[in-house]
C-alpha cells in the first residue's frame, strides 16, 4: 500500500458474516437486541436469511431441527444473559438429541464480567454453557473470528453431532482490522464431518451374529434418519428380510406401511426377538434401557451401529459394536450381503406380520368414528389420511396423548418428515420446529399440538404469519394437560392440569392475519386441513377434543412416581 492512502478496513460484524457465508450458512434464527441488532441487519443485507422470533427458545429449537434436517449446523443468535439463557435450553436439547447447532450469543465486557462489576446483562456465559453442550468457545480478537467459527462448525457436525456455544463479546463486533488480512483469516472448513469407516472385523462380527438369529429385529433411530443414507438403509433392510421397528423420528425412513415394518407390533418384537440390531438408536429410556419386562425373558444379543464409541455397552452388553457413520457401515453391510444372505425364518416374519395386522385391524374402526366433540382417534384418522395424501408434508408433533396417539396412528412414508419432542420429551419445540421445517424444506408443515404443548411456543404464530409460511397448526384442545376434567376440591383455584374451558386458539391466528378455524367434528377438521395445505396459508385449527378422552401422561403414565402412601 502506498504511504498516505487509506487502508481498507473490515470489522468484527463483517468478519462474522463473511465467515458464516464462506461456510454455506445461509440462515440465522434469532431475536435481536444489544449487542447483536446490527449484526442481524448486516447479515440480512449481505444475503443471509435472518429469521426473527418472539422468544430465543423457539429460535433455538428452530436452529436445532434445521441441523437435523440439513446435516449443517443450525445457527441461533441471541443477546446476552437472559437471551442467552433462553436459547440455552434449546442448545442443551440439541446436544441431547445429537442435532448440530451453534448458539452464538453476544456478551458483556469481559473486564467487567470477570470482576463482577455489574455490566449491562452481565453473565459469565461461557462457563454456564460449557456443561450443557458439546463444546464452547469465546473469540476475543477479530482476527480469530474465522478460526473460532471453524472450530464451532467442526465440533457441531463431526462425530456425534451436538450443540456448540460461541461467545462473541460486544467489543469484538466493533474491532477493525485490515480487510485483506481479515479475508485471509477466514477458514472454510474442509470435510467438516469426515466419514468414519467401520473396521472390517466389526462388520463381519455383526453380520455373523445377525445371521445366527432365529428372530432378528432391526431398530432404526433418529441417527439413521440424520445420516441421510436412505437408499443404503432401505436396501439393507429389504435384502436382509429382517423386520424393522422405527423410533418415532425414524418413521418414514422406510414407509410405516412397508411389509417388514413392525411398528404396530412393538411389544411383540421387543419381547420375542433374539438378536437386535440398533442403527442410530440409543438404549435409553425410550427403549427401556434394553432390559426388563418390555424385553421379555429370553436372552438377547445386541448389535449396535453408532458413530460414538462410548455409546456401546451404555446400558447392556453389546456383543457386536460397529463404530462408524451409518452410511459407511450400512454400505459395508450391503457389500457383504451381496455375496449371499439367508433371510430370517418365515415363522418369525409371519408371526410379526400377523401381530401387526391384528393391531392395525383393531385400530381401524376407531379412526372412522365421527364423534363430536372428537376423541383422539376420530381426529387422528383424518390427519392420517392427510399425510397419506401429502407424504412430503412435514409432521411436527408434541403433547402427551396428542403425541403418543399421533405417533401410532399417522403413518409416515418418507425420511425426516416426522419431527417431535425427541429424547427429553420436551414441550415447546412445536412452532420453532415447524418454522424451520417450512423454511429449510419448502414443504407444507402440519403441526399437531396438544393445547398445553402449543402454549409453550404459541406466540410464534405471529412469526408464522409474518413470514407467510405454509404451516397448518392443529391444536388438540381438550382443555388441559392430559385431560380437562380435573377438579380441585380444596379451594376455588382451578386444578393444576386444566385450562380455560372452551378456549378458542383459532382466534390467536386471526389476530395476526392468518386463517383460524374452530373444528368440532372430523368432517370439519378434514375440510379445514385440506384447505390449509392446498392454500399454503398460515392456518390454526382449534380441534375440539372431549376433555375426558386422554389418559394421564399418555403412554408413559408408568413413569410418574408412586408412593405407597398415595391412594390413586
Ligand atoms: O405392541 P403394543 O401392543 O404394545 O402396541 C403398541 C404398538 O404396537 C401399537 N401401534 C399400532 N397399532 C395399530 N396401528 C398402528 N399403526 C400402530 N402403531 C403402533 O400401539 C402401541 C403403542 O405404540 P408405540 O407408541 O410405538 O409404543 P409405546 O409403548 O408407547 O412406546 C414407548 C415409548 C416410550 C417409545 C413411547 O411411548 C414414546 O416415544 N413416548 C414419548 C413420550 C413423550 O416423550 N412424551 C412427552 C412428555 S409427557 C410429559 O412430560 C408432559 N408435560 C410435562 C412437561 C414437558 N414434557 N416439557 C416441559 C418443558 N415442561 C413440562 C406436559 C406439560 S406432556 C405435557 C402436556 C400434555 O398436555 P397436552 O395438552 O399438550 O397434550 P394432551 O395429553 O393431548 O392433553
Ligand atoms: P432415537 O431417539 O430415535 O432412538 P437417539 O437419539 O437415541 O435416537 O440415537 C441417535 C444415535 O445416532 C446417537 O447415539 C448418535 O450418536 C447416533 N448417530 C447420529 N448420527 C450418526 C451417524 N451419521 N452415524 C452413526 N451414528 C450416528
Ligand atoms: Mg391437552
Amino acid at each position: 500500500e502506498a504511504p498516505g492512502t487509506e487502508q481498507e478496513l473490515t470489522d468484527g460484524f463483517h468478519l462474522v458474516i463473511d465467515a458464516l457465508k464462506l461456510n454455506g450458512i445461509n440462515t440465522i434464527y434469532n431475536v435481536p437486541g444489544i449487542p447483536i441488532t446490527d449484526l442481524g441487519r448486516m447479515a440480512q443485507a449481505a444475503g443471509i436469511r435472518v429469521i426473527s422470533f418472539r422468544h430465543e427458545q423457539n429460535a433455538g429449537y428452530a436452529a436445532g431441527i434445521a441441523g437435523f434436517l440439513t446435516k449443517k449446523p443450525g445457527v441461533c443468535l441471541t443477546v446476552s444473559a437472559p437471551g442467552f439463557l433462553n436459547g440455552l435450553t434449546a442448545l442443551a436439547h440439541a446436544t441431547t438429541n445429537c442435532y448440530p447447532m451453534i448458539l452464538i450469543s453476544g456478551s458483556s465486557e469481559r473486564e467487567i464480567v470477570d470482576l463482577q462489576q455489574g455490566d449491562y446483562e452481565e453473565m459469565d456465559q461461557l462457563a454456564i454453557a460449557k456443561p450443557l453442550c458439546k463444546a464452547a468457545y469465546r473469540v476475543l480478537h477479530a482476527q480469530d473470528i474465522g478460526i473460532g467459527l471453524a472450530r464451532a462448525i467442526r465440533a457441531a457436525v463431526s462425530g456425534r453431532p451436538g450443540g456448540v456455544y460461541l461467545d462473541l463479546p460486544a467489543k469484538l463486533f466493533g474491532q477493525v482490522m485490515n480487510a485483506d488480512a481479515g479475508q485471509k483469516s477466514l477458514v472454510k472448513v474442509i470435510d467438516a464431518a469426515p466419514s468414519q469407516i467401520p473396521s472390517p472385523a466389526s462388520v463381519k462380527r455383526a453380520l455373523d451374529v445377525l445371521k445366527s438369529a432365529k428372530r432378528p429385529l432391526i431398530i432404526l433411530g433418529k441417527g439413521a434418519a440424520y445420516a441421510q443414507a436412505d437408499e443404503e438403509i432401505k436396501s439393507f433392510v429389504e435384502k436382509s428380510g429382517v423386520p424393522f421397528l422405527p423410533m418415532s423420528m425414524a418413521k418414514g425412513l422406510l414407509p410405516d406401511t412397508h411389509p417388514q415394518c413392525a411398528g404396530a407390533a412393538r411389544s411383540t418384537v421387543l419381547k420375542e426377538s433374539d438378536v437386535v440390531l440398533l442403527i442410530g438408536a440409543r438404549l435409553n429410556w425410550l427403549l427401556s434401557h434394553g432390559k426388563g419386562k418390555s424385553w421379555g425373558e429370553a436372552p438377547k444379543k445386541f448389535i449396535q451401529i453408532d458413530i460414538e464409541p462410548r455409546e456401546m455397552d451404555s446400558n447392556v452388553e453389546i456383543v457386536a459394536p460397529v463404530v462408524g457413520d451409518i452410511g459407511s457401515v450400512v454400505s459395508a453391510f450391503n457389500q457383504a450381503l451381496a455375496s449371499g444372505w439367508t433371510t430370517p425364518p418365515t415363522e418369525w416374519t409371519n408371526a410379526v406380520s400377523t401381530k401387526r395386522e391384528e393391531n392395525v385391524a383393531k385400530m381401524a374402526p376407531k379412526l372412522m368414528n365421527n364423534k363430536s366433540p372428537m376423541d383422539y382417534h376420530g381426529a387422528l384418522g383424518v390427519l392420517k389420511n392427510v399425510i397419506k395424501e401429502y407424504p412430503d408434508a412435514i409432521l411436527v408433533n408434541e403433547g402427551a396423548n396428542t403425541l403418543d396417539l399421533a405417533r401410532g396412528v399417522i403413518d409416515m412414508y418418507k425420511p425426516r418428515k416426522r419431527l417431535d419432542v425427541g429424547t427429553w420429551g420436551v414441550m415447546g419445540i412445536g412452532m420453532g420446529q415447524a418454522i424451520a421445517a417450512a423454511l429449510e424444506t419448502g414443504n407444507p408443515v402440519l403441526a399437531v399440538e396438544g393445547d398445553s404443548a402449543f402454549g409453550f411456543s404459541g406466540m410464534e404464530v405471529e412469526t408464522i404469519c409474518r413470514y407467510n409460511l405454509p404451516i397448518c397448526v392443529v391444536i388438540f384442545n381438550n382443555d388441559g394437560i392430559y385431560r380437562g376434567t380435573d377438579v380441585n376440591s380444596a379451594n376455588s383455584d382451578p386444578a393444576t392440569t386444566v385450562f380455560v374451558k372452551g378456549a378458542r386458539y383459532d382466534k390467536m391466528m386471526e389476530a395476526f392475519g392468518g386463517v383460524g378455524v374452530n373444528a368440532t367434528s372430523p368432517d370439519e377438521l378434514k375440510r379445514a386441513v385440506n384447505e390449509a395445505i392446498k392454500s399454503g396459508k398460515p392456518t390454526l385449527i382449534n380441534a375440539v377434543i372431549d376433555p375426558a378422552a386422554g389418559s394421564e401422561s399418555g403412554r408413559i403414565g408408568n413413569l410418574n412416581p408412586q408412593s405407597v402412601l398415595q391412594k390413586k
